[in-house]
């Protein structure tokens, strides 16, 4: 056919793949590349067919380099919506995510993306959670899960906890409308500190990461360096521990401040002081920012290295879960203390103990606190005067050691990770809560801990805590009669571990194979959103580093590391159209757009405003992936979605825009046709390269070769797929031009063989196949046909062109060219080429034009000298 009908061809070429998947041995080793695995919401939006689309690309062009690829696809199928649509729809949460597994399926399908199948997982099926209980033992047994209570979102009209999504920012329920409460609850915990300093260094080998995660994640974790210093408490027997990153100002203390849950502060209200007893109570609609205080009465600290007593307060902006909830205080040096000090010391002096080395010092200010770390300590500090920042810390440390009241210490941000929901659609925490034995871990051979398959999902408290059958069970251990844990788990547990299980899905003893794993990962390319960009991935790290300890893999090359590169995928914004009087956003058929560069709005036939904005319904700029894919093709979805942006930029979807793809697809399986009917009609069935080329074949055949090595490193190392499909397009225009070329010329030495015509072809079509497979597919077949060979697919494994030495060229040296004794240029040349083949090829150069024509005038060449193995040319003018 003169044109390829999309989608008939995809669907065409999909059904021919799955009958036979190509074939071929990988000899280059092993490439993981995976792409985040999706949320079954129902649909697949542009995001996903973007990220898709790359992984696939990648993945494809790593079979044909004749890697060993996986490259593989499952479904973060627990969570809150399923959960949402069974208790506003009375749907079974288990219909309802399998229904939109098999849509999303179907839909990712017709993308043509090359996902393996067979490995297919989703997190819901027992198959799959009672490994995740599985590991939620390993855990508990070696002390990394653990119970402890904790404050929860409490809607008290459902009686039930939400998550911090379901709670709007007036801080009332989503469903019920009532405030929310902070309720406590004893909740299980995994202990990610425990590997919070390797997870913080460990991001230096993560070399091929983007800065700016690793810098999220380094944000997070949030280690600091600093000191733990001892306060005496006047007239009892108390200590008060503080921890400092500026054991430097410790001379400047004027007060230490207190979170409202400090044992000094919890006790005073025991003691039954109403004043603080109040203010607690009030503290809970402060914020961090506030600077808010309030003194204890007749409590004074002491400081450990000049005795003298300082006043304590409670003070909202400590917080309770960081240090040890206490602060001392350096209104001088810190800019939150400095404003405390204002507000609840009015008027008091404080000691500045750190100076600037200049005066000129910009960050110095005589009436705020001076933070910088770059000073000098003041002479008030006695025999510290003098001494950098650093080294006064260093030896305030020493002499706080030496007096036992203070040593060295790190913190970190990173809180543990709380893993317990009070939900139904997660996988259950295989636990057993017994009166006589306490917490009981279920027994391995009787995981999975089920669900249950039908529950009332209205109603008060936890889901599963309403099912009586399921919650009442015998211990394990004394036979007595227990209760079953009825929290499930964070769906992150379920999401943090699924790359190991890909290498061998079907595995039913373990989680994973010890032996797989560590041979797959690393993953080699992790690609997916940026909002992931801190706590999946570094669950993941914390697992994976975990799992190494445990000797459940290898841990790899990168020190238990899962993910060797990873790449965050800019998001995909659509054409938005406002109406400039009313700055209403417009629906797309309010909007006349028949001429793509003018939309006119139809009621006023002004025109719109146009931006691009992050798709959403009340923007009515979404667009739906299967609509496109059925109106332009899953190739010319692809292609376009790569080319309009660098991989990790944002991305304006404009549909208009396709067009140029689309004539590109065309304009190649035209010129693959017209070749096909040359080979044909030649009736020639084994092709094979000259050993000479012409000059014109040597201009494609050069084309082709540095294509083919761009492609290479684009696909292969950079990634940088919008150029590369510019590439495509510029090596069709240049192959259809010589095409032409050599039909109009008259002299054979200005024609291509057809040899080197069907070469260069097939290159294309090859280098073109991991971006727009079906169209490939379809052109490598027809080109196979002309030349009565079997057909075979595109996607052979390790059949990507490698790139030939370039034997014509090897005898092309650079000359020197002189003209009139100085020399001005040079020119590659062959030292075998007669004086007027030489001398045509220097003046054909733009150096050869300004110095031979341009800048000769009236000068015209009187000789030309070209002495044997000097590699110059000398002309006289
Ligand atoms: C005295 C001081 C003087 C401080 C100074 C800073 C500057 P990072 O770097 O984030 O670890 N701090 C300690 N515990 C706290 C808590 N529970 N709530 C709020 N703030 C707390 O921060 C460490 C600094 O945060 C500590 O160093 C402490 O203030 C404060 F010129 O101690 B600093
Ligand atoms: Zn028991």
């Amino acid at each position: 056919p003169e044109r390829l009908e999309y989608p008939d061809i995809d669907d065409k070429w999909a059904s021919i793949w799955q009958a036979n998947p190509p074939r071929g041995t990988p000899t280059r080793g092993k490439f993981y590349c995976l792409s985040m695995f999706p949320y079954p919401s129902g649909n697949l939006h542009m995001g996903h067919v973007r990220v898709y689309t790359i992984s696939d690309v990648i993945a494809r062009y790593h079979r044909l380099r004749g890697y060993e690829v996986l490259h593989p696809m499952g479904w973060d199928a627990f969570g809150l919506p399923a959960e949402n649509a069974a208790i506003e729809r009375g749907i079974d949460p288990r219909v309802w995510t399998m229904a939109n597994i098999k849509k999303m399926k179907g839909q990712m399908k017709k993308m043509l993306v090359s996902f393996d199948w067979d490995r297919e997982f989703a997190t819901c099926s027992p198959e799959y959670y009672k490994h995740t209980q599985k590991l939620f033992l390993t855990l508990f047994n070696q002390g990394y899960a653990y119970r402890a209570e904790a404050p929860v979102n409490w809607d008290p009209v459902d009686q039930t906890v939400l998550a911090n999504e379901q709670v709007g920012s007036d801080g009332r329920s989503w469903r019920s409308g009532a405030l929310v409460e902070q309720k406590s609850l004893w909740q299980w915990f995994f202990k990610i500190t425990a590997f919070a300093d390797e997870l913080h260094s460990d991001l230096e080998l993560l070399k091929e990461w983007p800065t700016s995660v690793k810098s999220m994640q380094q944000h997070w974790i949030g280690k600091s360096e600093g000191a733990e210093i001892v306060f005496g408490v006047k007239g009892c027997e108390e200590l008060l521990h503080v921890y400092t990153t500026r054991p430097d100002t410790l001379l400047g203390v004027h007060y230490i401040a207190l979170s409202a849950t400090h044992p000094l502060v919890q006790r005073t209200i025991l003691d039954g002081d109403s004043g603080i007893t109040e203010f607690v109570d009030k503290m809970k609609s402060f914020t961090e920012d506030s600077k808010e205080g309030f003194r204890l009465p007749e409590l004074e600290a002491i400081h450990p290295l000049t005795g003298s007593t300082l006043p304590i307060f409670v003070a909202p902006y400590v917080l309770d879960s960081y240090g040890h909830g206490a602060v001392m205080g350096v209104p001088a040096h810190d800019t939150r203390d400095f404003d405390f000090w204002k507000k609840n010391a009015p008027g008091q002096d404080f000691a500045r103990v750190i100076l600037p080395l200049s005066p000129n010092d910009p960050e110095y200010d005589p009436d705020g606190p001076y933070t910088s770390t770059s000073g000098k300590l003041a002479p008030s500090t006695g025999k510290y005067s003098g001494l950098s920042c650093t080294e006064g810390a260093e030896a305030i440390v020493r002499d706080l050691e030496a007096l036992g009241k203070g040593y060295k210490s790190t913190n970190f941000r990173i809180r543990d990770w709380l893993v317990s929901r009070q939900r139904y659609w997660g996988a259950p925490i295989p636990i057993i809560h017994c009166p006589t034995c306490g917490t009981v871990p279920v027994p391995e051979s009787e995981l999975p801990v089920l669900l249950p398959d039908s529950i009332a999902h209205a109603g008060s408290g936890s889901p599963l805590a309403r099912d009586e059958e399921w919650v009442n069970v015998v211990c394990p251990k004394c036979n007595g009669s227990a209760k079953r844990e009825t929290d499930t788990m964070d769906t992150f547990v379920d999401s943090s571990w699924y790359y190991f299980r890909f290498p061998d899905a079907d595995a039913s003893q373990v989680p994973f194979s010890y032996e797989e794993s560590s041979r797959m990962v690393p993953v080699d390319l992790y690609i997916g959103g940026v909002e992931h960009a801190i706590l999946h991935l570094l669950y993941s790290r914390f697992f994976a580093k975990l799992f190494a300890k445990q000797g459940l893999w290898s841990g790899g090359s990168l020190n238990g590391e899962p993910f060797r590169r990873l790449i965050t995928q800019g998001m995909v914004h659509g054409k938005t159209f406002t109406d400039p009087e009313t700055e209403r956003y417009l629906r797309p058929e309010e909007v006349d757009q028949s001429d793509p560069h003018k939309p006119v709005i139809k009621a006023t036939q002004l025109s719109p405003n146009i931006s691009f904005e992050k798709m959403s319904k009340s923007k009515y700029n979404g667009v739906d992936p299967e609509d496109c894919i059925s109106k332009y093709g899953a190739d010319a979805t692809r292609a376009h979605i790569l080319f309009q942006a660098p991989i990790t930029d944002v991305l304006q979807w404009d549909d208009s825009k396709i067009v140029g793809i689309q004539r590109w697809l065309g304009r190649m399986w035209r010129h693959v046709l017209a070749v096909a009917r040359d080979v044909e009609a030649s009736g020639i069935t084994h092709f094979s390269m000259p050993d000479q080329l012409t000059d014109v074949e040597l201009t494609l055949w050069k084309d082709v070769q540095d294509t083919i090595a761009k492609t290479t490193e684009a696909l292969g190392t950079s990634f940088t797929l919008n150029t590369t499909i510019s590439n495509y397009t510029k090596l069709t225009n240049s192959v259809i031009s010589a095409y032409s070329a050599s039909q109009n010329a008259t002299q054979d030495s200005d024609k291509i063989r057809l040899p080197v015509l069907l070469d260069a072809t097939s290159k294309l079509v090859k280098i073109s196949a991991p971006v727009v497979p079906a169209t490939a597919e379809e052109c490598w077949a027809t080109l196979l046909q002309a030349q009565r060979l079997p057909w075979s697919s595109v996607f052979e494994i390790g059949s990507w062109p490698e790139i030939e030495p370039i034997h014509q060229e090897k005898t092309l040296i650079p000359h020197n060219i002189f003209i009139n004794g100085k020399r001005r240029f040079s020119v590659d040349l062959d030292e075998n080429w007669d004086q007027d083949k030489i001398a045509q090829t220097v003046l054909k150069t733009p150096n050869g034009q300004l110095w031979l024509v341009d800048r000769a005038g009236s000068k015209t060449v009187q000789r030309i000298i070209i002495p044997k193995g000097q590699k110059t040319v000398s002309y006289v003018l």
